[in-house]
């Protein structure tokens, strides 16, 4: 695939010696040894459907074929946008077993978003839902510039999800190391980013993240986070479930009212949680009703999850907490198991995999002494060496040496556990959504009273971060728009909610560092208080 880094020769041919790299295609995880002993398993638990694991692998396979009579071909991308339904599993291995890459978008991305990811991926199709709330993606769909729009449900004028059905058939196979699949990135510029992923390493990725997490065929793991979302799909997230052959449900949000009738009804064993939803799960367990007595680990990652409350959750939730620091490019942290609770609770957990690499370096890419806090830079068999058709941020974003430049801070212990101290890079972690202060700037500039806009971060008790927006108006001062204003302004432009801001502030100028950016850090300390 153009626009795609490969790795080096020599670090081909030692993740494949060492076994991290096998032939395994994404589209082929599904247990094979329950596909062949016990179809009947249940694979997936979506509302009222239980699907078994020989169904969905039929499934997959009609669908896939389904694809190709549409004309969607090994190599092309295709754009996917659903919610956690059985469609999302079904559409992604379909895709997966005829090569070619689904674009994983999030079910809240709007127009804005979804129109760059079909113009930079040049999707061949568009797959997604009917609605959500008042929000139709059909409707959207009418003006997206791809050949084929695929509706899970009330498809109109497009092709229904369901009528992909053909007669399976011996599609041409991907090679594994062929991109199975373009997740998003978090994102620090302007626009967003792709990542993309080979089927040997995403393979590679999700069933390590299996073992590590001690995932076997009797684990029932409850989806809460977005499907789309690397932590869910793949650490080990619902395909090393289905790798493991156990069993997932799929949850429409992490909300305790929907999530813990599941937990009891399914016997819910693992599940993975960004800690606001962890936050509201220790609330809502000590009124709660529901059995929560099967859970058995509670993986919290996506931002730090403060130490007073991960040792909270044995006592109050009944399972072992564990720490996922993680990120859709690559590396992947966890505490393990059978890591003493001090390191399961103040740590963000120790990479993955004995090939990751780690670098904690200072301001000038020096490593700084053992303990203290510099960034962190990583390579390894399942850390991308380039973001997809984009030359000059990847330029930018990796060391001449292949490493990644994550813009997280962190301090390595003795044991290689990791601790997150803070952030270099020009994002806000908004409990877990990432959101680019760049892109949203470029957004509030577009307003007809904006001069210049700055977007920081907020310290928050429960999201972590919120969003403040710091607006400089044009002259002769217009009436200053209101939040709400603004936000309205944001949803027109067809900008994800999760990206709007929380707070506007209004400033004459922007203070600014001695090189002339504008200084965050001084924006930030005027909110103190
Ligand atoms: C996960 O992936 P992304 O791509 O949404 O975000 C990655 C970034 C990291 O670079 C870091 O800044 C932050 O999110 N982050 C954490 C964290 N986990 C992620 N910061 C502090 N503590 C943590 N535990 O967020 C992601 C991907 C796979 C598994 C888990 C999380």
């Amino acid at each position: 695939m153009d626009g795609f880094t490969p790795w080096p020769a020599d670090l081909e041919a030692r993740y494949r010696a060492e076994g991290y790299w096998g032939d395994r295609l994404l589209g082929d995880v599904l247990n094979p040894g329950v596909l062949r002993s016990d179809p009947g398993r249940t694979a997936l638990v979506a509302g009222a459907e239980r699907i078994g694991y020989g169904e969905l692998d039929r499934r997959a396979a009609r669908t896939a074929a389904g694809f190709l009579r549409l004309g969607v071909r090994r190599g092309d991308r295709v754009v996917v946008q659903l919610p956690n339904t059985a469609g999302f599993v079904v559409a992604f291995l379909a895709l997966a077993r005829i090569g070619a890459a689904p674009v994983l978008a999030l079910p809240a991305h709007r127009e804005s978003e979804i129109r760059y990811l079909c113009e930079l991926a040049d999707a061949r199709a568009y797959v997604t839902s009917a609605a959500d709330g008042d929000f139709d993606y059909r409707e959207m769909a009418r003006s997206l510039p791809v050949e084929h729009v695929v509706v899970d449900g009330d498809a109109q004028e497009f092709t229904a999800l369901a009528d992909l059905d053909a007669d399976p058939v011996e599609p041409p196979r991907p090679d594994p190391s062929d991109v199975g699949v373009l997740l998003l990135s978090g994102g620090t510029t302007g626009l967003p980013k792709l990542i993309p992923r080979t089927h040997r390493d995403y393979v590679y990725n999700l069933e390590a993240s299996a073992e590590v997490c001690g995932f076997t065929r009797d684990t029932v793991y409850l989806v809460v986070l977005p499907a789309a979302h690397n932590f869910a799909l793949a650490c080990p997230g619902l395909l090393g479930v289905l790798a493991a052959g156990g069993t997932v449900v799929l949850a429409p949000s992490g909300s305790p009212d929907e999530a813990f009738p599941l937990i009891e009804r399914e016997r819910v064993t693992a599940c993975a949680v960004v800690p606001p939803i962890a936050l509201l799960w220790l609330d809502a367990a000590t009124w709660s009703e529901e059995d929560l007595s099967s859970l058995e680990l509670l993986q919290v990652g996506g931002a730090k999850f403060a130490a007073d409350r991960a040792a909270e959750v044995p006592g109050v939730l009944g399972c072992a907490v564990q720490q996922v620091f993680g990120m859709a490019e690559g590396l992947l942290n966890y505490t393990r198991l059978d890591d003493p609770r001090e390191l399961a609770e103040r740590t963000q957990g120790r990479p993955l995999s004995p090939a990751d690499e780690i670098r904690v370096v200072d301001a000038d890419g020096a490593p700084v002494a053992p303990g203290e806090v510099g960034e962190l830079l990583t390579r390894g068999p399942y850390t991308l060496r380039g973001y997809y058709r984009a030359p000059e941020h990847n330029a930018r974003s990796f060391t001449p040496d292949g490493f990644y430049r994550t813009g997280d801070l962190v301090r390595e212990l003795p044991s290689g556990h990791l601790v997150v101290e803070g952030r270099e890079k020009d994002q806000i972690n908004r409990g877990g959504d990432k959101i680019s202060a760049e892109e949203l700037e470029h957004h509030l500039l577009a307003h007809p009273a904006v001069h210049d806009a700055a977007v920081v971060g907020v310290p928050d008790p429960v999201l972590g971060e919120r969003t403040c927006a710091f607006l400089v108006l044009r002259p002769p001062p217009a009436e200053p728009p209101t939040l709400a204003a603004v936000r309205a302004f944001l949803r027109g432009r067809g900008v994800a909610a999760y990206k709007f801001p929380d707070r506007l502030e209004h400033a004459d100028a922007f203070p600014r560092t001695p090189v002339g950016k504008v200084s965050k850090k001084e924006l930030a300390a005027r909110l103190d208080g």
